[in-house]
């Protein structure tokens, strides 16, 4: 798929510019980017979370831009990965599910332009990508293949190494690691991608967050009991989904898991803490441009859901909070849609580096200078294609704009889902099929065969 492309991406790589162009000062920022795992968009206080309290990416929020819509365009770990890796979308650089996951080597990461351009890159913690990431050029390595265990993790300290056991919770250790790495001195700017577990399955807490939430109630989501009713209006490939709460041992109840993924978010939260502190102690905190997200959103309840992969709102939506001060003002936020495809161009222009042609993502660098540019995206696609698999969700791709959302399960048989986002934020009246709405299915459609044809799909016709 797509190779000949790939080639000219592998030739634009040695002959980029590395001047500065952000015009923010002569120094090149140090990059950072935190992900978690299936952290939705408002599993965090400061997107209003009333029962978790995330005191340091609140911080991040408070001092940085909140980013309040931001999606992915494919909502699972290894193709939402290889996307924020590559500025690419999952049909272009082949990793379209967890099954293939493997990124094409002659695709460089955001991480081969900033080491060719000067920058001492490190990756530490979970990639899911095939190879764990270990054929690839990195200064300071420290990772784990596949999902990892959250206790005692077997884990390789740079990529030629062996896979080693460490005691303790990988979070933690895999923190520990990477501030021993931003703490050694050096002339180079660096860029740290370190890369959480958590908040994945199976939710183990770390030991001292045992007692956690014990008196909380967690509230069901108004949605919840439709699903028992047939979830009426929804397809059947969404209501026949295998993913409802009490169906999986370890999933017996909404109470017990939400908790659990919330308190295994606490200590993402006390490990973002301390590497905050480590910065400024390193007099480094204000020349980090400081990046938090997640691989995708997740259901807590919602239809008596977990798990993602769906293109339904508490699936698509992530967290974005980006700190750095010489560019933000504190405290600000950002409506505009925008696309974990966008994390790579945002590096590489702050980075002073030009962003090759084929990343297809746009450069956040002007809403992070709180510019909200006429031409910004009103409409992006979304796909999914892992099935048969885990959870059996049926492929489906579709179009979001600001106001509406599509879904297509093309393959048979067909179903289709038409929300208005504006009238319907929880997405109950599948108003697809309606006589009212044939005009709108008809816009959406093709402006979606056009974002196929726009973002290089394989399979458009
Ligand atoms: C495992 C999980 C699933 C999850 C996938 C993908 N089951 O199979 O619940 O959807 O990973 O997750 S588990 O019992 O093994 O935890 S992803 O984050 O890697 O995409």
């Amino acid at each position: 798929m797509m190779r000949c492309f790939l080639k000219v991406v592998g030739l634009t790589l040695l002959a980029m510019s590395t001047t500065p162009r952000c015009g923010h000062g002569a120094e090149r920022p140090n990059l950072i980017v935190f992900m978690t795992d299936d952290q939705r968009a408002d599993a965090l206080s400061c997107a209003g979370n009333r029962i978790l309290k995330t005191p340091h990416m609140d911080r991040l929020a408070r001092e940085g831009m909140h980013f309040r819509n931001m999606f992915v365009t494919n909502s699972l770990c290894a193709p939402s990965r290889a996307t924020l890796l590559t500025g690419l979308y999952s049909h272009v650089h082949g990793v379209i599910d967890n099954k293939n996951r493997s990124i094409p080597a002659d695709i460089p990461l955001v991480s081969d332009y900033l080491r060719q351009a000067g920058y001492e890159v490190a990756f530490c913690g979970k990639s899911h990508v095939a190879g764990a990431l270990r054929d690839r050029a990195w200064d300071y390595y420290f990772g784990y293949r596949g999902q990892g265990s959250y206790m005692n993790p077997r884990i390789a300290e740079g990529t030629k190494a062996q896979d080693v056991e460490y005691t303790g919770y990988m979070d933690d250790i895999v923190t520990d690691k990477a501030i021993q790495w931003l703490r050694q001195r050096r002339t180079k700017p660096f860029c740290l991608f370190l890369w959480f577990k958590a908040p994945h399955r199976p939710w183990t807490r770390a030991p001292r967050h045992a007692g956690l939430f014990q008196d909380v109630i967690i509230p069901k989501p108004p949605t919840y009991d439709l699903r028992a009713l047939g979830s009426p209006g929804k397809p059947r490939a969404f209501h026949e989904a295998d993913n409802r709460i009490g169906s999986f041992p370890d999933v017996p109840s909404l109470e017990r898991f939400v908790k659990d993924y919330y308190a295994t978010l606490v200590a993402v939260d006390e490990n973002v803490g301390k590497v905050l502190d480590a910065l400024k102690e390193t007099g480094q905190l204000d020349k980090t441009a400081i990046f938090y997200t997640s691989d995708n959103g997740f259901f807590l309840g919602e239809w008596q859901a977990f798990d993602k992969r769906f293109m339904h709102e508490p699936s698509i939506r992530v967290p974005l909070l980006v700190r750095y001060p010489p560019l933000i003002r504190p405290g600000s936020t950002c409506d505009l849609m925008v696309l974990n495809l966008d994390i790579a161009p945002t590096m590489l222009e702050l980075a002073g580096i030009a962003v090759p042609q084929p990343m297809q993502g746009r450069s956040l660098v002007p809403l992070l200078r709180g510019l909200s540019p006429k031409d910004w995206r009103t409409d992006w696609l979304y796909e999914y294609y892992e099935y048969p698999g885990p959870h059996s969700v049926r492929k489906h791709r579709g179009i979001r704009t600001e106001r509406y959302k599509y879904i297509h399960y093309y393959e048979p048989p067909e179903e289709f889902e038409l929300y208005d986002l504006q009238n319907d934020p929880e997405e109950r009246h599948n108003l697809y099929g309606k006589p009212e709405s044939q005009a709108l299915v008809r816009t959406l459609r093709q402006r979606l065969e056009e974002l196929r044809r726009q973002t290089r799909d394989p399979e458009v016709k």
